[in-house]
């Protein structure tokens, strides 16, 4: 039997978005969101549902954070709805929604839980989309000021800030794809919008230092391994352009201060412009970096393979390879000079059931868990400085454009009832946490 034992401040947690869960949409004096918009409009979410209600987490955080207790997270990450606080994106506060942050943030303080706290998970205002989102320069000064109110409320108690979560699936899944809110398909507008998120982002950090400088600044960025498919020097020269093109567009002006080649020629004639001072602004040192980390890209010189054969998928579609999470732990570590890296997404949607003894039995989500653990605990015997460890989600919820037909949860949500059930992954990740041990 082999043990890992994890250090002993290793942050283990969870994570969840205000989106995904909160409710209480339009409650309390909250504005309307990109989101609220989009899962309005007839046809953009599967199964036609909305965030409306969703695990109605605002009026139930109490229950949830009892939850959270008896899993035994040392660390909840969760991200603000800038609407419910700002709700014309800018000017007047609405008092009630920063309240209720408040109240959230001492409930987690209070059972000893570390807030780890998202400024920017996708539900930007409507009232700065209607002034042109995230292509308008405009937008990255309110979010500056947003920081800045967040940071005055909550950085006495909150001490890990992360200004965005995955700038590229804002760019390319909301403004080229459409899959996404506000739902825009323009090459122009998402390379411009991925400028702006990064200068954003620059603007943030800026905003929670000067407010605060205890606080600890960060960004999370989403990444996919890219696997050769064999070991021919024409697979191993695609799967280093697959990753380029897809995965440095934020990494290298973020740790490089310059963007990657591939950038230029993925955008073309759509290279956003970059005004003086602005790479200096984006490649400001941070504190840490969020990784999340779900499955990999498996690349030929024909293009990548979409089934690997013998390979287990999980409901996304994704396939489960989890030591390609210590590949691109490595590689990154060894690309960039990064601050202490947490893992702060990472996670797999299958069918659960429950079963007649009131059980969910997720052996699947169990041990794809357990070896992406491993996996995390050999890329630091490596020496790659994992600081902790977010699981994606601590319930099941609002699956973006799938609605709620994908449940990610370490809990299970009944939507009907709200009644919620730790399932059997939950239980064990608690004695995962418990012993900070993992054994196989
Ligand atoms: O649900 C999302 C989350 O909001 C961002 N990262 C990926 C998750 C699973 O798709």
């Amino acid at each position: 039997m082999t043990i890992y034992e994890f250090p002993h401040n290793f942050l283990w947690g969870a994570a969840t978005a205000s989106y995904q869960i909160e409710g209480a949409w339009d409650e309390d004096g909250k504005g309307e969101s990109i989101w609220d918009r989009f899962s309005h409009t007839p046809g953009k979410i599967e199964d036609s549902s909305t965030g409306d209600v969703a695990c109605d987490h605002y009026h139930r955080y109490e229950e949830d954070i009892a939850l959270i207790r008896r899993i035994g997270l040392k660390a909840y990450r969760f991200s603000i709805g800038w609407a419910r606080v700002l709700p014309q994106g800018r000017g007047k506060i609405n008092l009630k929604g920063l309240d209720f942050y408040d109240r959230l943030v001492d409930s987690l303080c209070a059972a000893n839980i570390e807030p780890f706290l998202t400024l920017y998970h996708w539900d930007l205002p409507q009232a700065l989309q209607d002034e042109g989102g995230w292509e308008n320069r405009d937008t990255c000064h309110a979010f500056a000021d947003y920081t800045t109110v967040m940071v005055k409320r909550l950085g006495d108690r909150v001490k890990y800030w992360t200004t965005f979560n995955e700038p590229s699936v804002i760019t390319y899944d909301g403004n080229l794809s459409g899959e996404h809110a506000p739902g825009i398909q323009d090459p122009r507008v998402a390379f411009q919008v991925a400028h702006h998120l990064m200068v954003a982002h620059g603007l943030g950090v800026q905003a929670l230092r000067s407010t605060n400088p205890q606080v600890e600044a960060g960004i999370v960025l989403n990444l996919w391994m890219a696997d050769p498919a064999t070991n021919s020097p024409e697979d191993i020269a695609a799967a280093e352009t697959a990753w380029n093109r897809s995965e440095t567009l934020f990494l290298d002006p973020i740790f490089k201060g310059h963007y990657p080649h591939a950038a230029y020629e993925l955008a073309g004639e759509n290279m956003p412009a970059v005004k003086d001072g602005d790479m200096t602004l984006i490649a400001q040192k941070l504190d840490y970096v969020g990784i999340n980390f779900y499955s990999r890209n498996l690349v030929s010189a024909n293009g990548n393979i979409d089934i690997v054969p013998g390979s287990e998928y999980t409901e996304m579609g994704w396939e489960v390879c989890a030591p390609a999470l210590r590949r691109m732990l490595n590689k990154i570590n060894s690309d960039y000079d990064l601050p202490p890296i947490y893992i702060t997404e990472n996670g797999s949607a299958f069918k659960d059931e429950v079963s007649a003894d009131g059980k969910v039995h997720d052996p699947r989500r169990l041990d794809y868990l357990k070896q992406h653990f491993i996996q995390t605990h050999l890329a630091m015997q490596d020496g790659v400085d994992v600081r902790g460890y977010m699981v994606w989600s601590l319930l099941d919820n609002f699956e973006w454009g799938h609605g709620y037909s994908k449940r990610f949860g370490l809990i299970r949500v009944d939507y009907d009832t709200q009644q919620r059930t730790i399932k059997d992954s939950g239980e064990w990740y608690a004695e995962v946490i418990r012993t900070n041990q993992i054994y196989e």
